[in-house]
């Protein structure tokens, strides 16, 4: 047991002196400048066509199997959504995919698996990430259809990798934040692309400014749409504006009928359209059932006691975490500390 702590241990060490090299190879950036765009909406970030990778900070919004479909042979992918935290208001996806439309860049099954495992955990601490988690992201933009991405620029090259380190785990889900359909279309019930003045803050707003971040509308209804998985859905306010939905792929939308009447929802805003004006929607990947608020509220309303890493279920992981410091102190004044 002490040589694999040794050997942890060492590992642990080797890891950090990456990290710390890397980061002073790689220099941090803010998800709101990763998705500054001009007047047309295309991405103005300076490494959108180097081969110099960027690195960001922030909290993961979703699980990748909720978003997209992770295991669908060729056309399987993989995405997260990363969103900034105090000042840096905004969020960025970050995306894989098995095959990228050409036989030389097919990922293997072998591949894809290895390459799931590599991204879906921390290779400093044999972590699993999950919604909540703080963490840095560090890889290559592409701007595509509105949205500036971190992702493998369609390469199968290792040299194109990204790669996700641990921050803080369970940090926390980041408060949804409360919009109102008014603030994101006009009179017209036309999208608001963007009122982003960089000399004036204060007026900040649109739907750019909420691209990326996890928000709630409060009383509307949904009027029009299918519900299901993946399906799209539109919701209405009691002024007649509406906004789309797009419906992940978690398993409350078979689960559960679809909630009627006048609900909430919390989902991630996002943008998907080749006039880089439009196209925006609120993702909303799960649902719980709970019939007043179209969300998964994993983490929204707090968690059970026990559940150490806050993924909402108390099982042998918490039982892993509360075990990895067993009979540590944190305080050495305490009596309790001084029994060996
Ligand atoms: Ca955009
Ligand atoms: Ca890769
Ligand atoms: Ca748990």
């Amino acid at each position: 047991m002490k040589g694999r702590r040794n050997i942890m241990g060492k590992r642990r060490l080797f890891c950090f002196i990456i990290m710390m090299i890397f980061a002073t190879i790689c220099s941090a950036d803010t998800h709101r400048s990763l998705q500054a765009v001009d007047e047309f909406g295309e991405g103005t970030h300076p490494y959108l066509s180097p081969a110099t990778k960027v690195t960001v900070e922030g909290i993961i919004l979703n699980r990748s199997e909720y978003m997209v479909n992770i295991a669908d042979g060729n056309a399987s992918q993989w995405q997260i959504y990363i969103q900034g935290e105090d000042s840096d208001h905004a969020g960025t996806a970050v995306y894989m995919r098995k095959n990228y439309f050409d036989p030389l860049k097919i990922y293997t099954d072998q591949q894809w698996a290895d390459e799931l495992f590599r991204i879906s955990n921390d290779p400093c601490g044999n972590y699993e990430f999950r919604p909540g988690d703080r963490v840095k992201v560090t890889g290559l933009l592409k701007f595509y259809n509105g949205k500036t991405n971190i992702n493998e620029r369609h390469s199968i090259n290792p040299d194109y990798d990204f790669t996700i380190d641990l921050v803080d785990p369970a940090a926390g889900l980041p408060e949804p934040e409360l919009i109102t359909l008014d603030m994101v279309k006009d009179s017209s019930d036309d999208f608001i692309f963007n009122t982003v003045d960089e000399q004036n803050p204060s007026t900040w707003n649109g739907c750019e400014w909420y691209q990326g971040i996890l928000v709630r509308v409060n009383d509307v209804n949904i009027s029009a749409g299918t519900w299901g998985m993946d399906n799209e859905l539109t919701i209405k306010d009691s002024s007649g504006l509406t906004f789309p939905l797009k419906l992940g792929r978690g398993p409350g939308f078979s689960k559960f009928p679809q909630p009627t009447g006048q609900i909430d929802v919390i989902g991630i805003f996002d943008q998907e359209s080749q006039d880089w004006t439009i196209g925006y929607r609120i993702w909303v990947v799960n649902y719980d059932g709970n019939e007043s608020v179209l969300t998964d509220n994993c983490g929204l309303n707090g968690y059970l006691a026990g559940d150490i890493n806050k993924d909402c279920v108390v099982d042998l992981g918490d039982f892993a975490a509360l075990s990895e410091n067993w009979l540590k102190c944190s305080n050495l004044s305490y009596d309790e500390c001084t029994i060996p």
